[in-house]
């Protein structure tokens, strides 16, 4: 492992035993920082795993990206043959705990946890939109609450609440915490939040084509991930929304909110949660089209990376980056955004009770388990 080192923002490499070393010209060559390091033995670079922990190797592939079974949205028609190319995936949803472990190295504050830059949030909305009074500008983000009765389901701001004080350390509002709750998957974070979290971990976020081939877990054209069926006879294979969305959870399948990951089985890939639990951001930008554009350019399903820009004729104005997998809020009857084509674009900034992200990594930068043994 190579110690990474930063003065006046330009990071420096000071690796032991190694010659070679990159210093930017600000940097003095003895600093205190490269004293220390030199003190300590450091890993080198040859000692990385050649598994990346908690990582599973998804060999590439073709697949079919989309659904046109009966349910299936718009946007996710129509199928589409998609290649990409193999890459590492987490096998788990980050938990809090690993999170956790991120903000306490790095002091990084999420998006949730600043003051709301109305600036920047107008050039999301319609000109002219005025701007709400500062104490709605406060730190903040969107709690579910669950409606007394039955609602217009079409009325989604009757169960989500702009909630101040609510993070990811303090998931349904300022007065509740993360007690018990370490080994779930780490929600209240924006995009920029898991990409920032993914850097430091020396990981990237999934492309969209990336997260679907690996939640179908080698199944093809399966309406969920592990077949045809929502359930495995009795059992539940998911963690979703069970009863009547949104006021009446039966909590059939154990869980009213999230579960800690690894809790409903693994599919064909051994991976966890890819359906249901909490939605995960990809790197791709959002667009309601992007099927029916990548079937007009078959060169463009070729290792996937998305659309330029996002385009969502509901929010024209609101830049999306896509999110995948659904959520213990999803409802058999409602939204089956469990299901691996299921896609929703969500703005980058805005963190939820059910969105959170697991991490990929590139063939080329990591060696595949068949290194392992040469
Ligand atoms: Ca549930
Ligand atoms: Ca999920
Ligand atoms: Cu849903």
């Amino acid at each position: 492992m190579t110690l990474i080192i930063t003065f006046c923002a330009v990071p420096v490499w000071v690796a032991r035993g190694e010659e070679k070393s990159e210093r930017s010209c600000c940097a003095a060559p003895s600093g205190r920082a490269a004293i220390l390091a030199a003190l300590h033995p450091v890993a080198t670079k040859a000692e990385k795993p050649a598994i990346p922990e908690g990582m599973v190797w998804i060999a590439g592939g073709e697949f079919s990206m989309g659904c046109e079974l009966p349910g299936a949205k718009l946007n996710e028609r129509p199928i589409v043959r998609v290649r990409v190319d193999g890459f590492w995936i987490d096998e788990h949803d980050v938990t809090n705990a690993e999170f956790r472990k991120f903000t306490e190295a790095t002091g990084y504050k999420t998006t949730a946890e600043r003051p709301v830059d109305w600036e920047e949030i107008k050039k999301q909305l319609a000109p002219g939109t005025p701007k709400p009074p500062d104490e709605f500008l406060r730190p903040g983000s969107m709690v579910f609450k669950p409606t007394a009765g039955p609602v217009d389901l079409k009325e989604m701001a009757g169960w989500w609440t702009w909630t101040i004080g609510a993070s990811w350390q303090h998931p349904t509002g300022p007065h509740s915490n993360l007690d018990g709750l370490d080994e779930h998957p780490v929600v209240q974070v924006s995009w920029d939040d898991a990409v920032a979290y993914a850097k430091w971990a020396g990981k990237r976020l999934p492309t969209e084509a990336e997260w679907e081939f690996a939640a179908r877990g080698g199944l093809e054209g399966k309406r969920f991930a592990w077949g045809d069926e929502f359930k495995s006879g009795e059992k539940f294979m998911v963690n979703t929304w069970t009863g009547d969305f949104p006021y009446k959870n039966t909590k059939e399948d154990g869980y009213e909110r999230t579960s800690p990951v690894k809790t409903f089985p693994a599919n064909g890939y051994g991976l966890f949660d890819m359906g249901g639990n909490v939605w995960n951001w990809c790197s791709d930008w959002y667009r309601v089209d992007t099927h029916a554009r990548m079937k007009l350019d078959p060169s463009s399903c070729q290792n996937p990376q998305g659309p330029k820009s996002s385009y969502s004729p509901e929010h024209p104005n609101q830049t999306e980056r896509v999110t995948k997998g659904g959520s213990f809020l999803c409802h058999v009857d409602y939204c089956e955004s469990y299901r691996p084509a299921a896609r929703r674009g969500t703005p980058p900034d805005t963190g939820m009770s059910h969105i959170g992200f697991r991490c990929a990594l590139s063939e080329v930068s990591t060696p595949k388990p068949m290194d392992k043994n040469k």
